[in-house]
């Protein structure tokens, strides 16, 4: 008799007390999360089919230009979290600013805000290539029943109290942290319900995946460009093998999987590498850290770096412990 896999309601409901900062708020958030995700998901699957593939014919704050998919998935998420009347503030990395969500009754005195990236790589959508969401939970720190302020956001990656991804690949699933472990659900598209597929997600210690943008070679601090040749030379374990989907969610998941290495460093087109601090760095460092593997800039631990802009961005090293330390060895003695 095949054993049935735990439900994620019924996972949030066995680790409540697990959540050391709730009151039901943090589960019922993680279940707005859920059910955006399966709606997301829906569209993503018949994206091909309907026109909602494309440019949406705008551009977001960082200047890309909107796909379709961007903007619906935008406002879905937003219009969840805001209609159940769960969190105080939202911030998205396809919105300019943060929206306050004052709540309508004055007893709901909500104290989690939540940043997402509605829908990471998606240029890669109109060429069927996996996506995802990525979220990041913290508790404000500005006073219960007052407009939030930047203040609320611009919190070091460290005060997280959950974080996750949605991965839309050959499966959806949801993996996430509350501080306590990463676990990981598979969506059963035919009834609706995410189980535990997944328990207690851990890197490798170390690995042979390399995942990095080698278009931008030439532009990388020497650093990088010696530790891309260290990946390649013939010696011990090496050369290591090269996967870069250019969807940081996917690489990112094969690379726990599988054990690995993801790596988006400044370079002279971009002094401070692509991927944004708050929406992607962050919740990725603490999935990364929950499961026993490491993120840093190249230098500084990316939970302990504090935030100045709500899109600023910063280099990303992120995957298996021992990978991330020999990048930064070489980032510190050629940089
Ligand atoms: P490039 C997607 O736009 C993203 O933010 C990540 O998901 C991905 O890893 C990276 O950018 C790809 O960027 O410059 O290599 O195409």
């Amino acid at each position: 008799m095949q054993q049935t896999h735990k439900t994620l309601g019924e996972f949030i409901i066995e680790n409540q007390s697990a959540f050391k900062y709730t009151s039901g708020e943090l589960s019922r958030l993680i279940n707005s999360i859920r059910l955006a995700a399966k709606v997301v998901n829906h569209e993503v699957n018949k994206a091909g089919l309907v026109d909602i593939l494309g440019a949406a014919g705008d551009t977001n704050i960082q200047g890309e230009d909107q796909q379709k998919l961007d903007v619906y998935a935008n406002k879905l998420f937003i219009q969840t979290l805001t209609n159940r009347n769960i969190v105080c503030g939202i911030a998205s990395e396809e919105e300019d600013s943060f929206i306050s969500i004052n709540s309508q009754d004055e007893q709901h005195q909500n104290k989690y805000i939540v940043l997402i990236d509605p829908l990471d790589g998606s240029s890669n959508i109109d060429v069927n290539v996996s996506v995802g969401t990525i979220f990041s939970v913290y508790r404000r720190v500005t006073p219960l029943g007052t407009a939030v302020t930047l203040e609320d956001f611009l919190q070091k990656g460290s005060q997280q109290v959950a974080a996750g991804y949605v991965i839309y690949g050959t499966s959806t699933m949801l993996v996430y942290t509350t501080g306590c472990g990463v676990n990981g659900f598979t969506l059963n598209p035919a009834i609706g319900s995410f189980y535990l597929s997944h328990p207690n997600m851990q890197f490798p210690e170390t690995g042979k995946i390399y995942s990095v943008n080698e278009g931008n070679y030439i532009h990388f601090p020497q650093g990088i460009k010696n530790y891309i040749k260290y990946c390649q030379m013939e010696e011990g374990d090496r050369p290591y093998t090269s996967r870069y989907i250019g969807s940081l969610v996917s690489d990112f998941h094969r690379n726990m999987i599988k054990g690995g290495i993801y790596l988006y460093p400044k370079s002279s087109k971009a002094g401070s590498g692509k991927l944004r601090l708050l929406y992607e760095c962050n919740p990725m460092a603490f999935l990364a850290e929950q499961a026993n593997g490491k993120a840093s800039d190249g230098f500084t631990r990316i939970l302990d770096i504090e935030p100045t802009e709500l899109h600023q961005r910063v280099p990303f090293i992120c995957g298996s412990r021992k990978m991330v330390e020999k990048a930064e060895e070489f980032m510190l003695k050629y940089s």
